[in-house]
């Protein structure tokens, strides 16, 4: 058996500061076997860990892990290994703002790209566990991101705006996307931005080189869970395998949408979490891994 050792077959690896919902498919378990299947390694930071995730279901347990958060972080700051990204999405509480931000400052360093997932909102509605405070505590944090994947509610929530339900005039998106860059993230992306009816995709703004991009597929009705998670997952894997923002971000619509309408065909419950499992050999043929 011939195994790859060159030093361009490193290994990279992505730090994972999400909740671990047990079900429902979203946030770790959703990112775990993404990025993994992506070729990376991927060592996690649980904010918190449920027995379902919030969206729709009742009755799940909630254990907050805002007090193991610095203790995991320092304890791997001992250990001989860097970080290729740190990836951030549910937090478990408002003190887990400040503490991911601390974190981010001990792993950063040239080569690690800092993303950030705002999560806190979908279809014009904070979510149930979170207030509006919550959002201009995520904003300190988004100010840190090297790359901001918010869905265009958290979008304007950030900025402290009304929402405004789609579809959107392309110049509207374009100047959201401009006012979050000019908070500190250089590269944007906003999820579930559609110009027309009947569309749904991902618009990106790089404020690198003033570039945009667009994609997007047809709309599946109803409100699937856990579909952020997959998008930023795949986007953060398809980052690391060196596509450019736009490219990335087309990948991630086209996974994240597929596993839609997987699921929709099949008639799962919305809240039960999407079939990307079965999108996993098209990510991997659209990233050059097989
Ligand atoms: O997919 C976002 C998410 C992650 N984790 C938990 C959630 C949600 C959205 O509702 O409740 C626990």
């Amino acid at each position: 058996m011939k195994v790859a050792t060159s030093p361009a077959a490193r290994q990279k690896r992505v730090a994972a500061i999400h909740d671990i919902s047990g079900f429902g498919k979203c946030s770790l378990t959703v990112a775990l076997p993404i990025i993994s299947a992506a070729g990376m390694e991927v060592s996690v930071i649980p904010t918190a860990v449920l027995s379902t995730h919030t969206g729709g279901l009742t009755g799940y347990t909630y254990r907050d892990l805002t007090e193991d958060m610095l203790p995991f972080a320092r304890h791997w700051l001992t250990l001989p290994i860097a970080f290729d990204a740190v990836y951030s999405g549910f937090l478990g509480s408002p003190e887990q703002i400040g503490i991911v931000r601390e974190i981010i400052g001990m792993f950063r360093h040239d080569g690690c790209l800092v993303v950030v997932d705002p999560v806190m909102a979908d279809d014009g509605a904070m979510y149930g566990v979170f207030d509006r405070s919550f959002a201009k505590g995520m904003a300190e944090l988004a100010r840190c991101a090297d790359v901001l994947v918010p869905n265009v509610t958290e979008a304007m929530f950030l900025l402290g705006e009304d929402y405004v339900r789609g579809p959107y005039e392309e110049r509207y998106v374009r100047d959201l996307m401009r006012s979050l860059a000019s908070m500190g993230p250089k590269k944007v992306v906003v999820t579930d931005v559609s110009y027309e009816d009947g569309t749904l995709g991902a618009a990106s703004y790089d404020a690198y080189d003033g570039g945009y991009g667009y994609a997007c597929e047809r709309r599946v009705e109803g409100s699937f869970h856990g579909t952020g998670d997959v998008f930023g997952s795949v986007l953060v894997s398809a980052m690391l395998r060196g596509l450019g923002l736009h490219e990335a971000s087309k990948a991630a619509v086209e996974v994240t949408v597929e596993s839609i309408i997987r699921t929709h065909e099949a008639g799962t419950d919305v809240r039960f979490g999407v079939n990307f499992e079965g999108s996993i050999p098209s990510l991997l043929r659209k990233l050059g891994v097989i």
